[in-house]
């Protein structure tokens, strides 16, 4: 047995300085060291032995077998560096040939449009105050008139981290935190940002979105400023010769509240699919600061007013793009990215 063994591994050592290519190696690897090859056999063929002879021969066939492995990942080393000079040597790696130019990235459509969305308030006198994506219960309900068991906290479900913190519903409770910083001056902002609601998703909501929030606070601002503000925007957002419509609304945080619609830029007031055959579609909602409001952000409404308006990024980029699903802004595919 003993010869048989050392017989074996001569052999072996042998043919693997023959093997002179990854396919042969891996052959003599299957034939020497495999399942089902010589070595694998022959420590199993130990049990036939007689029983004081099994334990020197189980080692000398293991020592036979650690020398084996290591011959074979020596000569795998330079058959592999072999193979590679050879390639080198024939050119199938050109390391001349220039590389793959990294295509250039550009902003993605919610940016740019956030960037055409700040330029137009810029020019009106607003300045971009950013909030925070996480806020507590107390900024994005309490403070804005929606106490604990308030019913409109239902129109505003979403993600809580725990009782207290959750991710903001709306801009909205930025309104408050400007309003805390910059009392006792008169305040023209936009809030832009990120807002997330636990709702269904559809080709016109997402759970994560963004809003423009706005808010001007001042001495004598009234309902006319605020329409006047919202008319020009979707003016130069959109195009010169649009309309807009005001309806009656509720928010708990404005009082008296509204909607504004604007005619339809696809069908042009005529009616459509879009517009739900209406000729409007939603712009946004706002309406005057409600004193609780105001009081909350420090200013006295006795003396302050103020107007708020919100209204989502991703929507008007929808219309003004001709875009039929809201899901395109995040789902990453550079068909749909690139086409901006
Ligand atoms: C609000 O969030 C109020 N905070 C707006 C406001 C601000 C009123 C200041 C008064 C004063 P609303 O839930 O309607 O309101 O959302 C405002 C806008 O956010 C919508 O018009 C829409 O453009 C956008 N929006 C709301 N939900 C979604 C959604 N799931 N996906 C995409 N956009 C959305």
């Amino acid at each position: 047995m003993r010869d048989t063994l050392d017989r074996l591994k001569e052999e072996a050592l042998a043919a693997l300085a023959d093997a002179g290519s990854s396919e042969a190696l891996q052959a003599w690897n299957r034939r020497y060291l495999g399942k089902k090859g010589a070595l694998t056999q022959m420590l199993r063929s130990v049990g036939e032995l007689p029983k004081e002879e099994r334990p020197a021969f189980g080692q000398a066939t293991n020592a036979v077998k650690v020398d084996l492995e290591a011959a074979y990942d020596a000569r795998t080393e330079a058959v592999r560096q072999a193979e590679m000079a050879r390639d080198l040597a024939q050119g199938a790696i050109d390391v001349t040939l220039p590389g793959r130019p990294a295509g250039s990235g550009h902003l993605h459509l919610t940016t740019q449009t956030l960037r055409q969305i700040y330029d137009i308030f810029a020019e009106m006198g607003f300045q971009v105050y950013e909030a925070t994506d996480v806020e507590t219960d107390t900024y994005n309900f309490e403070l804005l008139n929606m106490p604990p068991h308030h019913p409109a906290r239902d129109m505003w479900d979403t993600f809580w981290i725990n009782d207290e913190l959750l991710l903001r519903t709306h801009t909205s409770p930025g309104q408050i935190r400007v309003m805390r910083e910059r009392y006792p001056e008169p305040i023209r902002v936009i809030l832009p940002g990120k807002c997330y609601r636990y709702e269904q998703i559809t080709a016109r909501s997402e759970h994560q979105f963004y809003q423009v929030e706005g808010l001007a606070v001042g001495h004598n601002i009234t309902m006319t400023d605020l329409i006047g503000t919202l008319t020009e925007f979707a003016r130069r957002f959109y195009k010169p010769d649009r309309r807009i419509r005001i309806r009656g609304s509720y928010f708990p945080f404005t009082e008296p509240s509204i909607e504004a619609d604007m005619d339809c830029i696809l069908c042009n007031g005529a009616g459509c699919r879009v517009c739900k055959y209406t000729g409007w579609v939603e712009v946004c909602g706002a309406g005057m600061v409600h004193p609780v409001v105001l009081k909350n952000g420090g200013y006295d409404p006795a003396e302050w007013s103020g107007f708020a308006f919100g209204f989502g990024v991703e929507r008007p980029a929808l219309m003004k793009y001709n875009i039929d699903d809201i899901r395109l802004f995040y789902r990453n595919d550079l068909r749909f990215l690139r086409q901006f």
